[in-house]
């Protein structure tokens, strides 16, 4: 819906310290945070479920969030991306393979309000770090970026943000205004509540028909899971928005509880075990062969 989210391109948020009383001075972003730790529509901040070896079991970790609207996540799988100030980023890192389980359900918090239609997607990356230098999708770095990708994907001629669910995508800073070093998030796999179809006129494929958008769960109950196995060492970044598409004239901030839960990776047999395995085999079976009879 390029028409009304152009209209709705959110001003650039200055973070300059704003006075209070004779004196003193409270930098805003502490106002802000005050009052949500980390503020709906803020740019890319993630929310961190920590650190993981994937030695051992990790039980659910569960962090709120929230986001503004219902339809950001399903946005960017169109064909002119999205606005990540729609979305919500968490964060996380393994230094060893790890099978990870992530699930984001609806909920009522102090961010939002609940009705959420989750969506999301994982990518292998993550943003500048800090509120000053955060990425954000109207740096100019940012849309020296989006000009570049959309010139070199077919059927992309605007583009509403940098946000793209099903495909990696580039972002950067205010203070790379050249995009000599933007954060690059490369898509691992994604999944959503319910199901959805784009309108013909908004599907990324350009042609003519009605899109469906993949790796829905069938049932929009307010929550959606999913396992990724045997994930490598890295630092990931996730990012969830609302999956319904169609209610982009409602910015109402909704509330998100997002899980994260792993169990170790299956350890690879090595090839030689596997050799030795199986001439052990071979030769039982020779022996078994040859032995003398004893009738
Ligand atoms: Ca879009
Ligand atoms: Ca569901």
């Amino acid at each position: 819906m390029t028409t009304s989210k152009a209209q709705s391109k959110p001003p650039h948020r200055p973070r300059a310290a704003t006075g209070i009383g004779s004196g003193r001075t409270i930098p805003l972003a502490l106002l802000l945070g005050a009052l949500s730790p980390t503020p709906a529509a803020a740019h890319i901040i993630p929310t961190n479920f920590g650190t993981f070896d994937g030695s051992s079991a990790v039980a659910p970790i569960s962090l709120n969030s929230g986001t503004v609207g219902n339809y950001g996540w399903a946005d960017g799988a169109d064909a002119d991306w999205a606005d990540t100030h729609k979305l919500a980023a968490f964060s996380f890192t393994l230094t060893g393979r790890a099978n990870v389980l992530l699930q984001f359900d609806k909920r009522a918090n102090a961010f939002g309000i609940n009705g959420l239609v989750p969506g999301f997607s994982l990518y292998l990356g993550t943003p500048h770090a800090g509120a000053v230098g955060a990425d954000h999708d109207y740096s100019v770095g940012s849309e020296l970026l989006r000009a570049a990708d959309c010139a070199a994907t077919p059927g992309c001629t605007a583009t509403e943000g940098s946000f793209r669910s099903l495909s990696s995508w580039n972002i950067t800073n205010d203070p790379d205004s050249g995009a000599a070093s933007p954060s690059r998030f490369s898509y691992i796999g994604s999944a959503y509540d319910g199901s959805q179809t784009l309108p013909a006129a908004n599907s990324p494929l350009q042609d003519g028909n009605a899109y469906l958008i993949p790796g829905g769960d069938g049932l929009q109950d307010g929550s959606v899971a999913k396992l990724f196995n045997n994930l490598a060492p890295g630092s990931y970044t996730v990012f969830v928005g609302g999956a319904a598409y169609s209610s982009q004239t409602n910015n109402a901030n909704r509330g998100i509880l997002g899980s994260f839960s792993l169990t170790p990776a299956a350890v690879p047999v090595p090839g030689a075990v596997w050799l030795f395995g199986s001439a052990l085999a071979f030769f039982g079976a020779a022996k078994t062969r040859h032995a003398p009879s004893r009738l």
